[in-house]
């Protein structure tokens, strides 16, 4: 893999001029976060005051697939070659959508040639590559380079309006959290390998696929650092098929189905983490609840225009859960969108995104959350990992840092 440190690469590179408006953008996997995202880049400008930018060039490897997808999804060109684009004058930023084990020697090679940087979830599938692209980030940030990691569901308004009110004082002291994230798509235990059911392609299972989004809302909402981690991995369905064809032969799963963990904060609060992506019956079920002593908020990404809200403030005999129903110009993000009541969804949280991407881009401010946010949910996996290796012993995240 290349290294930041590699001297034939043109590490000194600046960021592209905004005065050579518009920036172009590359974007690379046409997959489900591929497509995610391009309906971002597609939206955005509709929307959000974002800078001039242009949709380039989409990138995969299977030259008629990703043509298909290019010309579905807006984009000018489609390309097999990501090397190719990172070096092209007309690119300025790289959006990458593909699968972890690829995020390391993208990164850093764009951020080297002085493009800005959006890299899905997780930040990379071992901790040594997230190291490297922090350092990449790091370095290419003084420059004027960005780069960001995408946990979309920081960009979910009443997700960002429970992060404000926290922040506010208004749950007080926050002692515990509990964070859920379920799925059921490899229940089925028929149901064929792909990418994510590897570790050499994937890094782990539930862990780093939904967890990550769990760990990472922890941290977001709470504006917290974890310093205890004790975890517990299982994988249910061992063996799958190769492929679709049912006579084909059975390959070890070599990831995790479902993970545990308890997280100590700095701050005391404890967190309860719990994933699974064979919770049959549970489609693609997020909910975060937050007990502090002065108030409760409650949130499930199946409804995710509301949040619950207890104020434990107001005279016992008035209290019980409000719905506020987050849809008011005033709440995050949703100035730009309908009139109040006119609900958003999942895809809306990715145009966000883009717009706090391009934001920084334009003010130069670096934008959040950065690699080395990232680089905290990947400590705190590794130390899952560790914990659920040794059978239950406590990791203090320190030894880790
Ligand atoms: C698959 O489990 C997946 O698409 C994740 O990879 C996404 O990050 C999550 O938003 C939905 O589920």
């Amino acid at each position: 893999m290349t290294t930041p440190t590699d001297s034939s690469l043109p590490s000194d590179r600046p960021a592209p001029s905004l005065a050579s408006r518009p920036l172009g953008v590359a974007a690379i996997g046409y997959a489900f976060m591929g497509k995610a995202h391009s309906n971002a880049w597609r939206n955005v400008a509709s929307f959000f005051d974002v800078p001039a930018f242009e949709q380039k060039v989409l990138v995969g490897r299977d030259a008629t697939q990703v043509a298909e997808a290019a010309a579905k999804y807006g984009w000018a060109e489609s390309a097999t070659d990501w090397r190719e684009v990172i070096e092209r004058d007309d690119i300025h930023i790289i959006d990458i959508c593909a699968p972890g084990w690829m995020h390391a020697e993208i990164a850093i090679a764009a951020l080297d040639a002085g493009k800005h940087v959006l890299v899905e979830k997780p930040l990379a599938n071992t901790l040594g590559e997230a190291e490297l692209m922090v350092a990449a980030g790091a370095a290419a940030r003084k420059r004027g380079v960005q780069s960001m990691i995408g946990f979309n569901y920081r960009r979910v308004p009443a997700l960002a309006l429970a992060r404000e009110l926290i922040a506010e004082g208004r749950l007080g002291t926050v002692r515990h959290v509990r964070a859920a994230y379920l799925q059921d798509w490899l229940s089925d235990a028929e149901s064929p390998m792909t990418w994510r059911l590897r570790k050499e392609t994937a890094g782990s299972g539930a862990l780093g696929d939904i967890a990550s989004h769990a760990i990472d809302q922890v941290l977001y909402l709470l504006g917290d650092d974890v310093t205890e981690v004790s975890g517990r991995l299982h994988t249910f369905v061992d063996r799958r098929p190769r492929s679709a064809d049912p006579e084909s032969a059975l390959e070890d799963v070599t990831v995790d189905d479902a993970a545990w963990a308890t997280l100590t904060l700095a701050s005391g609060a404890i967190a309860s983490v719990e994933v699974s992506r064979v919770a049959t019956g549970q489609k693609n079920s997020l909910k975060l609840e937050i007990y502090g002593d002065k108030g409760t908020i409650l949130f499930d990404l199946e409804n995710l225009n509301e949040l619950g809200f207890l104020d434990a403030t107001a005279p016992v005999r008035e209290q019980g859960f409000r719905r506020i129903l987050v849809n008011e110009p005033e709440h995050p993000y949703l100035e730009a969108w309908w009139p109040q009541g006119h609900i958003i969804g999942w895809e809306h949280t990715f145009t966000h995104q883009i717009r706090d991407f391009l934001s920084a881009i334009a003010s130069g401010e670096a934008p959040s959350p950065s690699f080395e946010e990232g680089l905290k949910v990947q400590h705190i996996l590794a130390a899952i990992e560790e914990s659920a290796a040794a059978k239950s012993s406590l990791i203090q995240l320190s030894t880790h840092a």
